[in-house]
Protein backbone atom coordinates (compact mmCIF):
# COMPACT_ATOMS: atom_id res chain seq x y z
CA UNK A 1 0.00 0.00 0.00
CA UNK A 2 2.82 1.81 0.53
CA UNK A 3 4.03 1.99 -2.80
CA UNK A 4 0.62 3.54 -4.75
CA UNK A 5 0.48 6.88 -5.80
CA UNK A 6 3.44 9.20 -7.10
CA UNK A 7 6.36 8.47 -9.47
CA UNK A 8 8.89 8.20 -5.80
CA UNK A 9 6.72 5.59 -4.79
CA UNK A 10 6.67 3.57 -7.88
CA UNK A 11 10.78 3.73 -7.94
CA UNK A 12 10.90 1.84 -4.21
CA UNK A 13 8.34 -0.61 -5.25
CA UNK A 14 11.05 -1.78 -7.99
CA UNK A 15 13.95 -1.71 -5.53
CA UNK A 16 11.56 -4.27 -3.36
CA UNK A 17 11.32 -6.69 -5.97
CA UNK A 18 14.57 -7.07 -7.06
CA UNK A 19 16.34 -7.54 -3.74
CA UNK A 20 13.92 -10.48 -3.28
CA UNK A 21 16.23 -13.49 -3.11
CA UNK A 22 15.64 -16.25 -5.13
CA UNK A 23 14.53 -19.48 -3.09
CA UNK A 24 17.99 -21.11 -2.50
CA UNK A 25 16.60 -25.08 -3.03
CA UNK A 26 15.36 -24.16 -6.29
CA UNK A 27 17.97 -22.53 -8.00
CA UNK A 28 20.54 -25.31 -6.86
CA UNK A 29 18.27 -27.44 -8.74
CA UNK A 30 17.71 -25.18 -11.60
CA UNK A 31 21.04 -25.42 -12.02
CA UNK A 32 21.97 -29.05 -11.64
CA UNK A 33 19.32 -29.34 -14.36
CA UNK A 34 20.57 -26.86 -16.30
CA UNK A 35 24.08 -26.73 -16.43
CA UNK A 36 24.86 -29.91 -18.79
CA UNK A 37 22.43 -28.60 -21.45
CA UNK A 38 23.57 -25.27 -21.41
CA UNK A 39 27.65 -26.95 -21.75
CA UNK A 40 26.45 -28.40 -24.37
CA UNK A 41 24.96 -25.67 -26.23
CA UNK A 42 27.65 -23.83 -25.24
CA UNK A 43 29.94 -26.61 -26.45
CA UNK A 44 28.11 -27.04 -30.40
CA UNK A 45 28.04 -23.34 -30.89
CA UNK A 46 31.35 -22.86 -30.13
CA UNK A 47 31.82 -26.02 -32.93
CA UNK A 48 29.75 -24.80 -35.29
CA UNK A 49 31.24 -21.30 -34.99
CA UNK A 50 35.03 -22.35 -36.17
CA UNK A 51 35.70 -20.60 -39.21
CA UNK A 52 35.74 -22.77 -42.42
CA UNK A 53 38.69 -23.30 -44.54
CA UNK A 54 38.90 -24.65 -48.16
CA UNK A 55 41.93 -25.46 -50.30
CA UNK A 56 42.56 -25.42 -54.18
CA UNK A 57 44.24 -28.36 -55.56
CA UNK A 58 46.73 -27.75 -58.33
CA UNK A 59 48.26 -30.66 -59.95
CA UNK A 60 51.78 -31.54 -59.54
CA UNK A 61 54.59 -31.50 -62.54
CA UNK A 62 53.41 -34.79 -63.55
CA UNK A 63 49.66 -34.76 -63.23
CA UNK A 64 49.41 -30.97 -64.45
CA UNK A 65 45.21 -31.51 -65.32
CA UNK A 66 44.29 -32.43 -61.89
CA UNK A 67 42.55 -29.83 -60.26
CA UNK A 68 39.88 -29.87 -57.60
CA UNK A 69 38.46 -28.02 -54.53
CA UNK A 70 38.89 -29.50 -50.97
CA UNK A 71 36.08 -27.85 -48.17
CA UNK A 72 36.38 -28.00 -44.81
CA UNK A 73 33.75 -27.15 -42.33
CA UNK A 74 32.89 -27.55 -38.61
CA UNK A 75 30.11 -30.53 -38.03
CA UNK A 76 28.61 -31.47 -34.39
CA UNK A 77 27.60 -35.02 -34.02
CA UNK A 78 25.33 -36.05 -31.71
CA UNK A 79 24.60 -39.57 -32.43
CA UNK A 80 22.16 -39.87 -29.33
CA UNK A 81 22.10 -38.51 -26.35
CA UNK A 82 24.79 -39.48 -24.76
CA UNK A 83 27.64 -38.28 -26.67
CA UNK A 84 28.42 -35.55 -28.95
CA UNK A 85 31.36 -34.47 -30.41
CA UNK A 86 33.19 -31.32 -32.66
CA UNK A 87 33.88 -33.10 -36.04
CA UNK A 88 35.03 -31.88 -39.41
CA UNK A 89 33.46 -32.59 -43.14
CA UNK A 90 35.91 -32.54 -45.58
CA UNK A 91 34.45 -32.49 -48.99
CA UNK A 92 36.28 -32.44 -52.27
CA UNK A 93 35.37 -32.09 -56.20
CA UNK A 94 38.94 -32.75 -58.28
CA UNK A 95 38.57 -33.68 -62.02
CA UNK A 96 41.67 -34.85 -63.98
CA UNK A 97 42.60 -37.83 -62.55
CA UNK A 98 42.53 -41.54 -64.47
CA UNK A 99 39.20 -42.99 -64.49
CA UNK A 100 38.03 -45.50 -61.48
CA UNK A 101 40.98 -45.12 -59.19
CA UNK A 102 41.82 -44.89 -56.06
CA UNK A 103 43.69 -42.01 -54.34
CA UNK A 104 45.30 -41.82 -51.27
CA UNK A 105 44.16 -37.96 -49.42
CA UNK A 106 46.10 -37.10 -46.47
CA UNK A 107 46.52 -33.56 -44.77
CA UNK A 108 50.34 -32.76 -44.75
CA UNK A 109 52.39 -30.74 -42.14
CA UNK A 110 53.45 -27.46 -44.27
CA UNK A 111 51.42 -25.50 -46.15
CA UNK A 112 54.21 -25.36 -48.66
CA UNK A 113 53.39 -26.09 -52.19
CA UNK A 114 56.69 -24.21 -53.85
CA UNK A 115 57.70 -27.30 -55.37
CA UNK A 116 56.09 -28.70 -58.53
CA UNK A 117 56.14 -32.37 -56.99
CA UNK A 118 54.36 -31.58 -53.59
CA UNK A 119 57.07 -32.58 -51.37
CA UNK A 120 57.76 -29.02 -49.77
CA UNK A 121 54.30 -30.20 -48.47
CA UNK A 122 56.10 -32.47 -45.67
CA UNK A 123 55.17 -35.53 -44.30
CA UNK A 124 51.14 -36.86 -43.01
CA UNK A 125 50.31 -34.34 -40.37
CA UNK A 126 49.63 -35.42 -36.70
CA UNK A 127 50.60 -33.25 -33.37
CA UNK A 128 52.57 -36.27 -32.12
CA UNK A 129 55.38 -36.93 -34.68
CA UNK A 130 55.68 -40.66 -33.31
CA UNK A 131 52.08 -41.36 -34.19
CA UNK A 132 51.51 -44.29 -37.01
CA UNK A 133 49.59 -44.30 -40.37
CA UNK A 134 46.33 -45.63 -40.72
CA UNK A 135 43.28 -45.60 -42.36
CA UNK A 136 40.06 -43.91 -41.25
CA UNK A 137 37.80 -46.05 -38.84
CA UNK A 138 34.17 -47.08 -40.44
CA UNK A 139 31.29 -45.18 -39.33
CA UNK A 140 30.22 -46.87 -36.42
CA UNK A 141 33.90 -47.82 -35.01
CA UNK A 142 34.33 -43.65 -35.20
CA UNK A 143 31.31 -43.15 -33.54
CA UNK A 144 32.65 -45.71 -30.43
CA UNK A 145 35.85 -43.88 -30.13
CA UNK A 146 34.48 -40.89 -30.13
CA UNK A 147 32.05 -41.98 -27.40
CA UNK A 148 34.64 -43.87 -25.58
CA UNK A 149 37.24 -40.03 -26.09
CA UNK A 150 40.35 -42.03 -27.28
CA UNK A 151 42.14 -40.89 -30.19
CA UNK A 152 42.40 -44.02 -32.78
CA UNK A 153 45.54 -44.82 -33.74
CA UNK A 154 46.70 -42.98 -37.16
CA UNK A 155 47.83 -39.48 -37.82
CA UNK A 156 45.13 -37.09 -38.02
CA UNK A 157 45.58 -36.27 -41.31
CA UNK A 158 45.14 -39.53 -42.41
CA UNK A 159 41.76 -39.36 -44.59
CA UNK A 160 42.50 -42.80 -46.79
CA UNK A 161 41.19 -42.52 -50.41
CA UNK A 162 38.77 -41.29 -52.34
CA UNK A 163 37.68 -42.48 -55.50
CA UNK A 164 37.66 -41.06 -59.17
CA UNK A 165 34.32 -41.97 -60.82
CA UNK A 166 34.58 -43.07 -64.80
CA UNK A 167 34.90 -39.37 -66.13
CA UNK A 168 37.44 -39.15 -63.60
CA UNK A 169 35.99 -36.69 -61.38
CA UNK A 170 35.73 -37.02 -57.87
CA UNK A 171 33.21 -35.72 -55.52
CA UNK A 172 33.38 -37.08 -51.95
CA UNK A 173 32.39 -36.26 -48.54
CA UNK A 174 32.88 -37.33 -45.21
CA UNK A 175 33.44 -36.99 -41.66
CA UNK A 176 36.63 -37.27 -39.78
CA UNK A 177 36.75 -37.06 -36.16
CA UNK A 178 40.53 -36.66 -35.87
CA UNK A 179 40.63 -33.63 -38.43
CA UNK A 180 40.47 -30.15 -35.99
CA UNK A 181 40.15 -27.08 -37.66
CA UNK A 182 42.13 -24.96 -35.73
CA UNK A 183 45.10 -27.44 -36.39
CA UNK A 184 44.99 -27.88 -39.79
CA UNK A 185 44.70 -24.30 -40.76
CA UNK A 186 47.77 -23.14 -43.04
CA UNK A 187 48.78 -26.92 -43.97
CA UNK A 188 48.23 -28.63 -47.12
CA UNK A 189 46.18 -31.30 -48.76
CA UNK A 190 47.64 -33.85 -51.11
CA UNK A 191 46.73 -36.58 -53.15
CA UNK A 192 48.09 -39.15 -54.11
CA UNK A 193 48.83 -41.04 -57.31
CA UNK A 194 48.48 -44.64 -55.71
CA UNK A 195 45.57 -45.79 -53.11
CA UNK A 196 46.64 -45.85 -49.52
CA UNK A 197 46.71 -49.59 -48.30
CA UNK A 198 47.31 -48.63 -44.80
CA UNK A 199 50.64 -49.41 -44.55
CA UNK A 200 53.80 -48.04 -43.07
CA UNK A 201 55.08 -46.03 -42.56
CA UNK A 202 52.78 -43.62 -44.90
CA UNK A 203 50.31 -45.81 -46.78
CA UNK A 204 52.68 -46.94 -50.11
CA UNK A 205 50.62 -44.31 -52.07
CA UNK A 206 53.40 -43.55 -53.97
CA UNK A 207 53.70 -39.69 -55.90
CA UNK A 208 51.71 -36.71 -55.24
CA UNK A 209 49.12 -35.41 -57.82
CA UNK A 210 48.15 -32.95 -56.68
CA UNK A 211 48.11 -29.98 -53.90
CA UNK A 212 46.97 -27.10 -52.06
CA UNK A 213 47.71 -25.04 -49.15
CA UNK A 214 44.59 -25.21 -46.29
CA UNK A 215 43.41 -21.66 -45.65
CA UNK A 216 40.64 -19.61 -44.29
CA UNK A 217 37.76 -18.93 -47.05
CA UNK A 218 35.14 -16.45 -47.89
CA UNK A 219 32.22 -17.10 -46.04
CA UNK A 220 28.83 -15.42 -47.18
CA UNK A 221 26.50 -13.47 -44.45
CA UNK A 222 24.81 -16.30 -42.36
CA UNK A 223 21.33 -16.86 -43.44
CA UNK A 224 19.48 -16.91 -39.87
CA UNK A 225 17.78 -20.40 -40.05
CA UNK A 226 14.06 -20.29 -38.28
CA UNK A 227 13.82 -22.40 -34.96
CA UNK A 228 12.47 -26.54 -36.14
CA UNK A 229 8.99 -26.62 -35.51
CA UNK A 230 8.69 -30.22 -34.68
CA UNK A 231 4.91 -30.55 -35.12
CA UNK A 232 4.90 -28.46 -38.50
CA UNK A 233 5.04 -31.33 -40.72
CA UNK A 234 7.74 -28.93 -43.32
CA UNK A 235 4.63 -26.91 -44.54
CA UNK A 236 4.07 -23.12 -43.89
CA UNK A 237 6.47 -21.25 -42.66
CA UNK A 238 3.98 -19.16 -40.35
CA UNK A 239 0.74 -21.14 -39.98
CA UNK A 240 1.81 -24.49 -38.51
CA UNK A 241 2.36 -23.00 -34.81
CA UNK A 242 -1.29 -21.73 -34.71
CA UNK A 243 -2.78 -25.75 -35.45
CA UNK A 244 -2.91 -28.12 -32.68
CA UNK A 245 -3.49 -27.41 -29.01
CA UNK A 246 -1.13 -27.18 -26.51
CA UNK A 247 2.26 -28.14 -28.42
CA UNK A 248 2.89 -24.99 -30.46
CA UNK A 249 5.51 -23.52 -27.84
CA UNK A 250 6.93 -26.33 -26.51
CA UNK A 251 7.97 -28.09 -29.62
CA UNK A 252 10.63 -25.71 -30.71
CA UNK A 253 12.73 -25.98 -27.11
CA UNK A 254 12.23 -29.48 -27.62
CA UNK A 255 13.55 -29.61 -31.09
CA UNK A 256 16.64 -27.72 -29.84
CA UNK A 257 18.09 -30.24 -28.19
CA UNK A 258 17.98 -32.59 -31.64
CA UNK A 259 18.66 -30.40 -34.12
CA UNK A 260 22.19 -30.79 -33.53
CA UNK A 261 22.47 -34.16 -35.21
CA UNK A 262 24.86 -34.19 -38.12
CA UNK A 263 23.17 -37.55 -39.28
CA UNK A 264 24.62 -39.23 -36.35
CA UNK A 265 27.00 -41.61 -38.32
CA UNK A 266 30.51 -40.89 -39.91
CA UNK A 267 29.82 -41.20 -43.56
CA UNK A 268 31.52 -43.28 -45.90
CA UNK A 269 32.84 -41.92 -49.10
CU1 LIG B 1 50.06 -38.14 -48.24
Amino acid sequence: MGCRGGGGGGRRHRRHRRRRPPPAAAAAVQTAEWGPRLAATLDRARCLGLPPLAATLVGTATHEAVRGTVHLTPSWMAPDDTVAACVTRVAANVTGLPPGTAHGFHIHTYGDATTRDGKSAGGHYDRDPSMTHGLPLAAAEAVAAVAAGHKPVRHEGDMGNVRAAADGGVFFSRLYELVVLEHVVGRSIILHQAPDDGGQPTGNAGARVAQGVIGYKLVPKAKVAPPPTAGGAGEGAKGGAAGGGGGGRGAPLKGEGHSPTEGGAMHEA
